[in-house]
This record gives C-alpha cells, sequence and structure tokens, in this order.
C-alpha cells in the first residue's frame, strides 16, 4: 500500500472512532435527559461509525499496509439541547464527507483505483447520513420549545433498528 494512503487511512480510521466515541457521548448526554429514542438512534449511530472504522482497518491489512491505532480526542459531554447535538451531528458528518473526498483526491493523485473503489461505499453513506442528521435538525427547528413535539420526536427516533 502506497505510504502516503496508509498514513491517511490511518489518520481516517481514527476520525470515524472519533465519530463512534462521540455518538456515544451524545448518546449518554441524551440519557441523562432522559430522552431515550434519542439514546438508542445515538447509540446505533455511534456503532455503526465503529463499523466504518473497522473497514478502514480490514482494507488496511488486505492491501498489507500497517494498521498504526493513534489516540482517541475526548469528545465534548454536554450539550444545551438536543437541537445543538444534532446540528454538532450533521457539521460532523459534512467534516467526515470532506475527509473522505481528500482520500479520493489522494488516490486519484496515486491512480489507486482500489481505494477509490473502497471509498465509493463511504461517499454514498455520508450523502445518507447528512441527509438523516438534517432531516432531524429541520424537525428540531420546527417544533422549537414545544415538548410534546420533543416527545414525539423522541419517539420516531426510538423505532431506528441496527442495520444487519
Ligand atoms: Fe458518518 O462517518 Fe462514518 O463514514
Amino acid at each position: 500500500m502506497n505510504k502516503e494512503i496508509e498514513a491517511a487511512f490511518n489518520d481516517h480510521l481514527n476520525a470515524e472512532l472519533y465519530s463512534s466515541y462521540l455518538y456515544l457521548s451524545m448518546s449518554n448526554y441524551f440519557a441523562a435527559e432522559s430522552l431515550d429514542g434519542m439514546t438508542s438512534w445515538m447509540r446505533i449511530q455511534a456503532d455503526e461509525e465503529h463499523v466504518h472504522g473497522m473497514k478502514f482497518i480490514d482494507f488496511i491489512n488486505e492491501r498489507n499496509g500497517r494498521v498504526v491505532l493513534q489516540q482517541i480526542d475526548t469528545p465534548k459531554i454536554e450539550w444545551s439541547k438536543p437541537l445543538d447535538a444534532f446540528e454538532e451531528a450533521y457539521e460532523h458528518e459534512c467534516l467526515i464527507s470532506s475527509k473522505i473526498n481528500t482520500l479520493v483526491d489522494l488516490a486519484a493523485k496515486h491512480s489507486d483505483h482500489a481505494v477509490i473503489a473502497f471509498l465509493q461505499w463511504f461517499i454514498n453513506e455520508q450523502v445518507e447520513e447528512e441527509a438523516t442528521a438534517m432531516a432531524i435538525v429541520d424537525k428540531l427547528k420546527m417544533i422549537g420549545d414545544n415538548p410534546m413535539g420533543l416527545f414525539m420526536i423522541d419517539q420516531q427516533l426510538s423505532e431506528r433498528t441496527a442495520e444487519a
């Protein structure tokens, strides 16, 4: 595996694991707020990000690269309201999308088509994840400070199940 791509993949797998940490932290914030649906939704999101990190690990190993695990930053633990947490989740997804785009550019620079093919799955996933987070942000903005609205969104989010 090209060394520059290997280093960038190691950095990116750290970013995916940080995403998992961040969403786990948000999940615990929602638990403290007794928002069970959001707690569960974010926990599933955290699990998915962990899987994303594992996909990078598997790919690096398959290509005879070397996985180097790095320290994972401590995520924040408090948000002022659910809307703030979901807005931050949306912004974080946009950041991850831009990092994936940079990886694609790097792979193109080295004409590594296998890497580009691998990253294609993440490009599609990010489109979905940005849209999902934005849809929740929009709903939370719509309800404002209405507790009944928050209760209903929380109920809706409790219906999310882990992907098989
Ligand atoms: Fe949602 O970030 Fe992974 O890819």
